[in-house]
């Protein structure tokens, strides 16, 4: 067991967990060299979204964008080193303590937020997007720089997994979904060193803040499932070269 019994009873009651140090110094600063090359060549080939943005963005409107919340889904196509870390056993572990010894790749994403500019995500559940069956997928967030409130933490409503919420169409980014009556006062920053990690449910209620300090906020997050999920289609998920299996117990 990677995980003890408490915060097992703890994952289980607020849908987040607070996890590691993660990754030692020397990975941090090798995959914040990647994580930079790989965004570099992203821009250059307009080969990214920013949320901040309708629909993403344009080449022309993500240039000139004020905010930008940029992202990248499937750095693992991109990167080994984070393909790497999709199979690493020190999340794997956790992942298998919260969702059993069959674990898929759903999908993984960077989530950049740069040092003045970094864009807000709205409040909302990971379903609410995916709309997966069942509603137990994983994910394991984990950043490269130390993360605040003032750089972009996330915020999470604990205890809010327990109930899916219905998403709104956001009129001021249509890359992004809103929620109604989100109780803030309810609201947990978990403040991470670099290198540290979060886990949530796929319907606990986050946020992150736009980065209003000087300094970058630099985040991957790995989303998880087990085999037999379905797509917001109802098709069963297949395991493919998109949608690894991580781990399998036969
Ligand atoms: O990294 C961020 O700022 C937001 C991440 C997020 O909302 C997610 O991983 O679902």
């Amino acid at each position: 067991m990677a995980l003890s019994q408490e915060q097992l009873d703890f994952f289980a009651a607020q849908g987040y967990l607070k996890f590691g140090p993660l990754l030692e110094p020397k990975e941090i600063e090798a995959l914040r060299a990647e994580y930079d090359e790989v965004f570099r060549q992203a821009v250059e080939g307009n080969s990214f979204r920013n949320l901040s943005l309708d629909d993403g963005g344009d080449a022309k409107q993500k240039a000139a964008a004020t905010k930008q919340m940029l992202q990248i889904c499937q750095m693992c196509e991109r990167s080994l080193a984070f393909r790497k870390l999709l199979y690493d056993t020190r999340v794997l572990d956790a992942v298998q303590d919260l969702i059993g010894p069959n674990i898929m790749l759903f999908h993984d994403q960077a989530l950049s937020k740069p040092a003045r500019t970094g864009g807000a995500v709205s409040w909302h559940q990971d379903n609410g997007y995916w709309r997966c069956r069942p509603a137990n997928l994983v994910s394991c967030w984990m950043t490269l720089d130390d993360a605040d409130v003032a750089n972009g933490a996330m915020q999470v409503i604990p205890g809010s997994h327990l109930k899916p919420v219905w998403h709104d169409k956001n009129e001021e980014t249509n890359a992004l979904l809103k929620i109604r009556d989100v109780d803030e006062s309810k609201a947990v920053v978990v403040d991470l060193p670099a290198g540290g990690a979060m886990f949530h449910h796929c319907q606990t209620l986050h946020y992150t803040a736009p980065n209003t300090t000087d300094r970058p906020r630099r985040a991957f997050a790995i989303h998880f499932m087990t085999p037999g999920t379905r797509d917001r289609k109802g098709e069963p998920m297949r395991v493919d070269f998109h949608h690894p299996l991580l781990r399998a117990s036969v």
